[in-house]
């Protein structure tokens, strides 16, 4: 792969069997032509954030090296949303069947009108930094600083390590 950059992606789900969808969603991820598999998380079943009146989430992070531009790599993220059934209800953090974000992209920042790259709730959000420290504990965000600094202000609340 030629200038192949590494990146995360996070994963979500919690409707349809959320553990299977996640499980799918790597292995279509992971055969995407142009992306390779470098490592993922342990799965952390989470509370909602968001409205509460939706079942618990089943999230996880993975890191792949890409030679796909950053949205030529959403577009096949957002491919295998669809794939799986993600019907878009337009509702703000709704109940999905999953959920493919990119967190980051090598060292880039991108503000593009469809992609925010870090992505825009990294910071705050438990399930996408604990299992972020699993895979990558010396990495550092992008005009956000070293992750242990992030996870220092980001407690482990409402998580539960799945395996
Ligand atoms: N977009 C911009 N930047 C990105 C990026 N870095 N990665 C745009 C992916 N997409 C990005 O996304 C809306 C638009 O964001 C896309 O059109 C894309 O161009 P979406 O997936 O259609 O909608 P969404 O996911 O409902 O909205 P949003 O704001 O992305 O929600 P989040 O932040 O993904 O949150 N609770 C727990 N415990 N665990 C979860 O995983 N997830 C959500 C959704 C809510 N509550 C949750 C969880
Ligand atoms: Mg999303």
């Amino acid at each position: 792969m030629n200038h192949a950059i590494i990146a995360y992606i996070g994963l979500g789900s919690n409707l349809a069997e959320p553990i299977a969808q996640i499980h799918a969603a790597r292995a279509a991820i992971a055969q995407l032509h142009d992306v390779r598999e470098l490592a993922i998380s342990s799965l952390y079943q989470s509370v909602p954030m968001g409205p509460q009146d939706q079942p618990d989430y089943v999230n996880a992070v993975m890191s792949v090296q890409t030679s796909l531009t950053p949205m030529a790599l959403l577009r096949a993220l957002q491919a295998i949303e669809t794939d799986q059934g993600r019907i878009r209800t337009g509702e703000r953090w709704g109940a999905r069947t999953l959920d493919l974000d990119v967190l980051l992209y090598g060292d880039q920042i991108i503000d593009l009108p469809d992609l925010t790259v870090p992505h825009v709730g990294i910071s705050e959000r438990a399930f996408v930094l604990y299992p972020l420290f699993e895979i990558a504990p010396q990495l550092v965000i992008p005009s956000k600083g070293p992750l242990t600094d992030l996870l220092a202000h980001c407690p482990y609340s409402g998580l539960t390590r799945l395996d």
